[in-house]
């Protein structure tokens, strides 16, 4: 007697597929099995934003390796879409293909679904269950779930350090401070992002371009620069063609306004009391423009300031085995005068990469 196959688990896989691709869409997987219990007819995952969802994919894999889905069971990581959207309604497509029960990891959170797939599916007398795989399919779109039910990004902060949390020496020098394969593995989160968020400083002293090299991505993230003073060179390396450059700032000078908007960055005026981009109203701003998971890649000065106002969700922390002594952190958060007022993380995991570590820690309550 073999085991069933898990077949969440195989449409999880599906929608791992869709790491780089999807955004802003979620990343979805489907499986379709059928009568039998066994035999897959079909998978698919989403597409980039504007083409299929992962039902029709599936369906449309079935269709092409002749198939029949009559009363099959359709595996999906995320509730069927009952909107008309960019495509058509999942949950037509997949009555009208004859599926006969939903296995569903989760709702979906969009106001523009939220149980209706479900419902849908039950009125037309499709079976429908929910839950199979639901922390994982709710931890592969982090970034989804937090912009639809909150309106904000889920915000990770990257950081690479000594073994002792120095990022650079006190002269300065903090260039390569972890291995090839920290910064390789680096590449591919900033790929998995949205967006990648930076502030002035370190665009006047690095010049980065904050794109992902290295790693086979239709897409690349857009860009986010906190500028309050309207700083940004206009010859700066973040303007890449084929993304968007966001440039929040506190400054309303409409000349160097319109040199950067000539560029094609969007800049966007957001003061808050001190002269200064209001950042709460930043991530309202980006999660309205689509932005599901922002990955900041700053220094000491905005690493500070988002940290103080408890804007980050989880840091992520590429460790080097060196010891730099006392040079300069990660971040401008002190000083604490007791040990209790330091924010409080957890451990999400801890992973070799080449010689150093990777620590992905969330805060309480994240
Ligand atoms: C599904 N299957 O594979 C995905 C879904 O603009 P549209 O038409 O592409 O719709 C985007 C919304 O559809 C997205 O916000 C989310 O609610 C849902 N994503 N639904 O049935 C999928 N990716
Ligand atoms: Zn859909």
């Amino acid at each position: 007697m073999t085991a069933t196959p898990d077949f969440m688990q195989q449409a999880l896989a599906q929608a791992a597929q869709a790491l780089f691709s999807s955004n802003p869409n979620p990343r979805v997987g489907c499986v379709i099995v059928a009568r039998d219990g066994h035999t897959i007819l079909g998978a698919g995952h989403t597409q980039q934003a504007g083409g299929a969802h992962a039902e029709v994919m599936a369906l449309r894999d079935a269709a092409a390796r002749n198939h029949d889905v009559q009363g099959a069971t359709a595996y999906v990581t995320l509730e069927p879409c009952a909107h008309q959207g960019r495509t058509g309604p999942c949950c037509d497509a997949l009555v009208a293909a004859g599926i006969g029960r939903v296995v569903a990891a989760l709702e979906d959170p969009n106001p523009l679904v939220a149980g209706q797939g479900f419902a849908r599916l039950r009125a037309a007398g499709v079976a429908v269950e929910v839950g199979p795989g639901a922390a994982q399919a709710r931890e592969l779109n982090i970034g989804f779930f937090s912009r639809m039910v909150r309106k904000t990004p889920w915000v990770r902060m990257k950081a690479a350090a000594s073994l002792d949390g120095t990022t650079a020496l006190a002269n300065g020098e903090s260039q390569w401070i972890t291995s090839p394969q920290a910064r390789a593995d680096g590449h591919a989160w900033r790929a998995q992002a949205c967006a990648v968020l930076t502030g002035i400083g370190t665009v006047l002293q690095d010049n980065p371009r904050l794109d992902v090299r290295g790693l086979d991505t239709p897409r690349q993230p857009h860009v986010v620069v906190v500028d309050s003073r309207l700083q940004t060179p206009l010859d700066a390396k973040l303007f890449v063609p084929g993304r968007s450059c966001f440039i929040y700032t506190a400054s309303d000078s409409a000349a160097k306004t319109a040199a950067l908007q000539a560029l094609g960055a969007v800049v966007i005026h957001l003061p808050n009391a001190h002269g200064k981009v209001d950042l709460t109203a930043m991530l309202r701003d980006l999660g309205q423009r689509g932005i599901n998971e922002l990955h900041v890649e700053a220094g000491y000065q905005l690493n500070g300031s988002l940290l103080r106002e408890a804007l980050v969700d989880e840091l992520l922390l590429y460790l080097a085995p060196k010891l730099l002594g006392s040079g300069r952190g990660i971040c401008h958060i002190g000083p604490l005068t007791a040990l209790a007022d330091g924010p409080e993380l957890a451990f999400h995991s801890v992973t070799n990469v080449g010689p150093d570590i990777r620590v992905l820690a969330r805060f309480a309550g994240r």
